[in-house]
Order: C-alpha cells, then structure tokens, then sequence
C-alpha cells in the first residue's frame, strides 16, 4: 500500500526543500482547505441542504448570487479572520476590502478569493469550485511607526507577486490544486478520513493540444485574432492547422482549467465587442492571476491576448482581463495573432490595450 501524504506534510516536507513556506504561509494554506472542506459539504448536500437557488442579493459584480456563493464566502471569512496569519481578504462577492477586526491579530498575508466559481452550474449539478490567491502585506515605513490602515491599494500587485495560489473542484472528486511557486500539486478529499491526500505532484501541461475551450456562441462578436484563431482550429486536418481539434465548454472555470492541468488544452475568455469598455469577463486578481500561476508552474502559458497575466499592474480590484491559457504552443499562437493584428490596425480594430 502507497503510503499517502497529507496536505500538511507536503507543506513541512515543502519548507524544508524550498523554504518558500513560513509558519503563517502553511497555516494559511491550511486554513483554507479547510475551508474548502467544509464548503464541499455545503455543496454535497444539494437539495437536501436547501442551499440551492438564489439568495436574492447581487454582488458587486451586479451578478444575483447563488445561496451557495453567500456560504461560501461567510465559510473563507470566518475560518481565516482570527488565526493571525491575514491582515485583510478581498472576495468576489465584496465591493470592498475585508480588514481582520482588531479583536485578532495581523498576519503578514493577504487573501484573495472567488469562492464560489461557476456558480450558474450549481443548481444543474455541474462542478464548481472555489479560486484563491496569496499576496505579501506590502512593507512600509508607516509599520514601524503606526499599524498600516490596510486599503485596496495593498491589493494591487501584479500576479507575479502571488506567494500561493490554488483552487478547489467541487465535483465527481473534490480535488485542491495548489502552488507556492514550486510546482502544482493535487490533493484529493479523503472523505473518510476527513483529510486531503497527495494524489498528484509536478503536474505538466503538453505544449501542444487537440482540445479549445471557449463559450462559441459569443462568436459574432470576437476581435478577428480570436475568430482567426478558432477558425483554425475548427478548419481541423483540412485546413492550416493540419490537426483536427475537439472543443470542450464546462463554464466553470475551475473545471476548465482543472481538465487543461490533468491533460493539456486551451482556455480562451476573450474581451468582446458587446462592452468594448470591458476587458473582459474574468476578474484579474481573483480569477485570473491564481489561475495563471498554477499554469505557468505546469509549464503552460496564461496571457489577455497580448501580456503575461502575471506581469498585468492592476488598477482596480475588481477588474476584469481577457484571458488565454494553457498549452504553451497554443497560447503563443493566439497571442502572436493579436499582436499581427495589433501591427496592422486596419485589418481589425482591436480593443485598447488596458
Ligand atoms: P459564460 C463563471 O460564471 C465564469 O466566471 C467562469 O467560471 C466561466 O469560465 C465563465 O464565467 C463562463 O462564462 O459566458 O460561458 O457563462
């Protein structure tokens, strides 16, 4: 019989190789898969849970929210408010920061989540799961004279800053896929043991990919490199690629990044012509950052169409940024058609770079 490791092992084992886990990086890591846990129990319960539906609220997205994603987040506050490791967290589901209350103690990071992701396929039984990203309390010189009021300026790092990222799959499996910057590895919900097992350690995505993910009946409206692109791709052996490609669209992000990590793809949400003045759906720091760290530390590739993820300064906390991720080889032609079109203006007005 294999010999399992748990989640807390891997961290201890992880420090001890890389360094790149601190006591409060590990808690927190551990605090929010269990977080997780107890959210997939939530989720679980299904109808018997009376956890379906909406609960007549909107977000700061102006999205109505799902009973689920309300949970989900009230689970990730309260579990890491008092543990002494976060100085403040920022959701989805939050117009504004959340401070840890006075009553607790600082900690040195700061959490980022979506907690909830794909939640329009909660009530149809689809997977979902929730994204977070960890950043670094930025240091400054106010500390060592006063506590810093934390605001949203100390959430505006780029995604390269990131000392943790991960998200959890709610689906056949509840699996958490997690990176401190040493790789991606899986973790599989261990439900009699009520613990996380190590069931997949440096992970690699294929550089190349039979398999697209996109939402095609946003298709009238795409930038022409996205239509040029897929339309390729669609061309199958017959055409330029000279490979047939099969399509695959959960609509959870979380699940579509999991099948691209597990066997190469894919993933496109592109900025459209319908809100020129959006940039896209995704949320950069919440969505997309975590998520482009985990596949460039897979080998994969993550830009908007033109930049790195990672390299993307935010302005906003909510704000949003096409993406494209994935196979490397596949990510670099996508990115290489919009920087074609963005040397011959004329063939296609492309979105301003934001
Ligand atoms: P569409 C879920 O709402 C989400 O934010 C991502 O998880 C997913 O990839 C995308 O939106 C799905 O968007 O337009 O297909 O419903």
């Amino acid at each position: 019989m294999k010999k399992r490791i748990s989640l807390t092992q891997y961290l201890v084992e992880q420090q001890r190789q890389h360094g790149h886990i601190p006591g409060q990086l590990r808690l927190l890591i551990e605090v929010v898969a269990r977080a997780c846990k107890r959210i997939s129990l939530s989720v679980n319960k299904g109808a018997l849970g009376d956890v379906l539906g909406s609960a007549d609220t909107e977000n700061v997205q102006g999205e109505v929210q799902k009973k689920l994603d309300v949970i989900a987040n009230e689970v990730l506050i309260e579990a890491n408010e008092w543990g002494g490791h976060l100085a403040a967290m920022a959701s989805e589901e939050m117009e504004d920061i959340y401070a840890v209350p006075n009553r607790f103690p600082q900690g040195e990071y700061l959490l980022l989540f979506d907690p909830l992701d794909g939640s329009s396929n909660i009530d149809v039984n689809v997977s979902i799961g929730t994204i977070f990203s960890v950043l670094k309390k930025p240091e400054t010189g106010a500390e060592r004279r006063e506590p810093h009021t934390l605001g949203e300026a100390d959430f505006l790092q780029p995604g390269s800053a990131q000392a943790a990222a991960g998200y959890c799959v709610y689906g056949p499996q509840t699996t958490l896929v997690l990176t401190v910057g040493d790789g991606v590895a899986v973790f599989t919900l261990d439900r009699e043991q009520g613990s996380w097992t190590l069931t997949q350690d440096g992970i690699r995505i294929p550089d190349d990919t039979q398999e697209f993910a996109i939402n095609m009946s946003n298709k009238r409206h795409w930038a022409a490199p996205v239509t040029r692109y897929i339309d390729e791709c669609l061309a199958g052996r017959d055409g330029p690629r000279g490979k047939d490609f099969n399509m695959r669209w959960i609509a959870s992000m979380v699940a579509d990044v999991h099948r691209i990590l597990t066997r190469g793809g894919v993933f496109l949400y592109p900025w459209d012509k319908r809100e020129p003045g959006k940039a896209g759906k995704l949320r950069l720091m919440y969505e997309a950052n975590p998520m482009a760290f985990l596949i460039e530390q897979a080998g994969g590739a993550a830009t908007d169409g033109r930049r790195r993820i990672l390299d993307i300064a935010p302005q906003r906390l909510h704000e949003r940024v096409s993406v494209v991720l994935g196979s490397k080889n596949e990510v670099d032609r996508a990115t290489r058609y919009h920087l074609e079109a963005d040397a011959n203006p004329s063939s296609n007005p492309l979105p301003p770079l934001y």
